[in-house]
């Protein structure tokens, strides 16, 4: 099993990346420009529709799959011994690809927001109340993860912001390396927000950079006001916890008070925002949130 979190896919990926071309994935945050330009030349000559389908940028053709292969994994030739001693490797590989990441994206100017939490918290919803409403702002790109379908991928085309969908198979996060292949098909312009719906699970998106600025904790206010006690590495590693659908307050026995001092107890610095994306409440605080980060990474970035 997986050194880092139990899962049975992310670490296939990056075995086969390691045998078959990991300095070629490895450079391509650092090279975006050779190799973006290589694959519109690639698909230039080899398929004009699917050139197009590159430039659009939210075509389902865009989206990334990941451990559809028997048992969810293709792995030629390699040893489960091998397989294991990669694994021990992972999450170094996955810091050292997370940074180039973060590198590609600051020098952009880009602000990334990795959202965590578990599955239904709430984070499509408010994506997509949230890209409505900084409409004309600044751009917007997503990219969504979840084992299977590109149902939230679709949610968020439809409000008209270029999504990504990664489904990771049997995996149970987003890692760096799925991130960095997103981001050449996303392409995301310079100065924009980028949103990164981590795949639903409390646990192992914890351990895994994605070279975000900042994991965002998302709970909702039927999940129980201790799950910040009960999952502390997730809450330890955001910035942000946004208790969600805070309009089920008046049914519910939730303690907000509880919850956030809870997450403080793991994370003492940790901001609190509150939520409804169904009524609007809190939303100006969370619009006003992102913008000082775009508006800080906007102005850090180094490109034009
Ligand atoms: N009452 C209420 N329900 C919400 C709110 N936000 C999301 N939901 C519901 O929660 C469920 C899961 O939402 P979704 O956005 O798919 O969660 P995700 O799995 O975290 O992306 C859906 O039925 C939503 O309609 C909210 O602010 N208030
Ligand atoms: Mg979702």
């Amino acid at each position: 099993m997986c050194t880092v979190c139990g899962c049975g896919e992310s670490k296939l990926e990056h075995s086969h990346d390691h045998h078959h071309g990991h300095d070629h994935h490895h450079s391509h945050p650092h090279d975006h420009h050779h190799d973006h330009d290589h694959d519109h030349d690639h698909h230039h000559h080899d398929h004009d529709h699917d050139h197009d389908h590159d430039h659009h940028h939210h075509h389902h053709g865009d989206d990334l799959h990941f451990g559809t292969g028997i048992a969810g994994v293709h792995v030629p030739g390699l040893s489960q011994s091998r397989i294991i001693q990669i694994e021990q490797d992972i999450l170094g590989r996955n810091n050292d690809l997370a940074g180039a990441n973060r590198t590609w994206l600051t020098n952009r100017g880009i602000f990334a927001l990795n959202l965590v939490s578990s599955p239904g918290s709430g984070k499509t919803t408010l994506l997509c109340k949230t890209i409505e409403a900084l409409a004309g702002r600044f751009p917007v790109a997503v990219i969504e993860g979840d084992q299977q379908t590109s149902n939230d991928a679709d949610r968020i085309r439809a409000t008209g912001a270029p999504a990504v969908q990664v489904n990771t198979g049997k995996g149970c996060h987003l890692d760096a390396d799925m991130v960095a292949k997103a981001l050449i098909r996303l392409d995301p312009a310079s100065r924009s927000v980028l949103f990164i719906e981590n795949v639903g699970n409390l646990v192992c998106p914890a351990a895994f950079d994605l070279g975000e600025a900042h994991k965002v904790a998302i709970l909702s206010v039927t999940e129980g006001e201790d799950k910040p006690i009960k999952y502390p590495d997730m809450f330890a590693a955001a910035n942000l916890m946004i208790l969600t659908k805070t309009d089920l307050l008046p049914h519910l026995d939730f303690d907000v008070d509880a919850a956030i001092a809870y997450a403080r107890r793991v994370n003492p610095n940790i901001a609190v925002l509150q939520v409804s994306a169904k009524n609007g409440q809190g939303m100006d605080q969370w619009l006003d949130w992102i913008s000082q980060g775009q508006q800080a990474a906007a102005k850090a970035g180094t490109r034009p």
